[in-house]
């Protein structure tokens, strides 16, 4: 896979070449796996050029070798810190105009690139990279249902699995291991497996609190395929649930499903969001919803801004966005319900299939 002609569709300046380089886990551009299509190795420390006729080329260190032979675009190989000199140095030298992915790029590994030629002017052209991984190919769609169902499959399994007197981290612990299982390579993120008062802050991930009865339990988590994500929110109650804890759901979940029918290519991501906020702001949970519907999924778990306030974009044909209202209520509890959708022109298809009826364990 050779993705370098799509990024280049959206540059109309002037390049000599546009180079990615990985800094160390975690600070790897994941464009680089974009560009090149490989979903193994590490590749810290590596380069890619990428020219503007559609060629591409990686260098790269000899413990990587093997990994970047599955490749279709050229390797070269360095092994000591002296070839890695010459080859870039070589390659660089005369260039008058290199484009950067500046948010990939450490302040480091930038520094390092222009000691090998001090004098070209580097330009962030990562807006470009951006707009061309927000549209997904066949070949990413196909990687995204695979990593879409994975987490669907456990979804399920969870919600019978989960009971009371078990710890918040034995939960997490299962989801990430019944993923695992079914062939992904490992979670998206750090799982949130969240109960009671813990459910009403978003970005909880999982701590030592023992499930209740009474409790609200949240579990947010994806799989990761291929270094692909999926990304999916499901609330049940612990035994019998109260009215409120019905109606918050209710709300969340009329919220959620309402914004799903709206969407569509040529839909404007702004307006999808506000859907699913009137519908939470006429409730008695007017004001707790207090993020974005929805970011765009891929490489990233965050690839991008999604279905947000603020953002007046046009939606297009196979974005995949998540779409996850919620309303929290301090010391009380939140309900959030997450799904994925690729878009299509007529509507979207929602990639992800955990039953979300209102579900009890009694
Ligand atoms: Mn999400």
């Amino acid at each position: 896979m050779n993705r370098i002609p799509r990024i280049y569709k959206n540059i109309d300046s002037e390049l000599d070449f546009i180079l990615i380089h990985n800094g160390p886990e975690p600070m790897l551009d994941l464009s680089f796996f974009y560009a090149t299509g490989l979903y193994n190795g590490l590749f810290e420390g590596s380069y890619l050029f990428m020219y503007p006729d559609g060629r591409g080329e990686i260098v790269t260190s000899v413990l990587e070798e093997q990994s970047a032979s599955r490749a279709t675009l050229p390797v070269s190989v360095f092994s000591t810190g002296a070839e890695r000199k010459e080859m870039l140095e070589s390659r660089m030298k005369g260039a008058k105009r290199i484009g950067i992915n500046a948010s990939g790029l450490t302040v480091g590994a930038l520094n390092s690139i222009k000691e090998f030629n001090p004098d070209a002017e580097y330009i962030d052209i990562g807006k470009a990279i951006d707009k061309a991984r927000m549209i997904k190919d066949s070949e990413e769609l196909e990687i995204m249902r695979k990593a879409a169902q994975i987490a669907s499959e456990v979804g399920d399994l969870i919600r019978d699995f989960v009971k009371p007197g078990m710890k918040e981290y034995e939960v997490a612990a299962e989801i990430v291991y019944q993923m695992q299982r079914r062939g992904a390579t490992g979670p998206a993120f750090e799982t949130i497996s969240s109960t009671g008062p813990n459910t009403a802050e978003p970005h909880y991930t999982s701590g030592t609190r023992t499930i209740q009865e009474g409790d609200f339990f949240l579990y947010d988590y994806g799989a990761r395929y291929r270094k692909y994500n999926s990304d999916i929110t499901r609330t049940i109650v612990i035994g019998r649930a109260t009215e409120e804890q019905k109606r918050m759901y209710e709300v969340v979940l009329d919220a959620q499903l309402s914004a799903i029918d709206a969407i569509h290519a040529g839909v404007n991501a702004k307006d999808i969001h506000n859907i699913a906020a009137e519908i939470i702001d006429k409730s008695p949970y007017k004001g707790r919803f207090i993020h974005s519907l929805g970011h765009e999924l891929g490489l990233a778990t965050h690839d991008s801004v999604g279905f947000s306030p603020a953002n007046d974009m046009v939606v297009e044909k196979n974005m995949v966005i998540t779409v996850e209202p919620g309303v929290y209520l301090p010391g009380f509890g939140g309900v959030r319900i997450e799904d994925d959708i690729v878009v299509t022109a007529e509507g979207c298809e929602v990639i992800t299939t955990p039953k979300k009826d209102f579900f009890e364990v009694l």
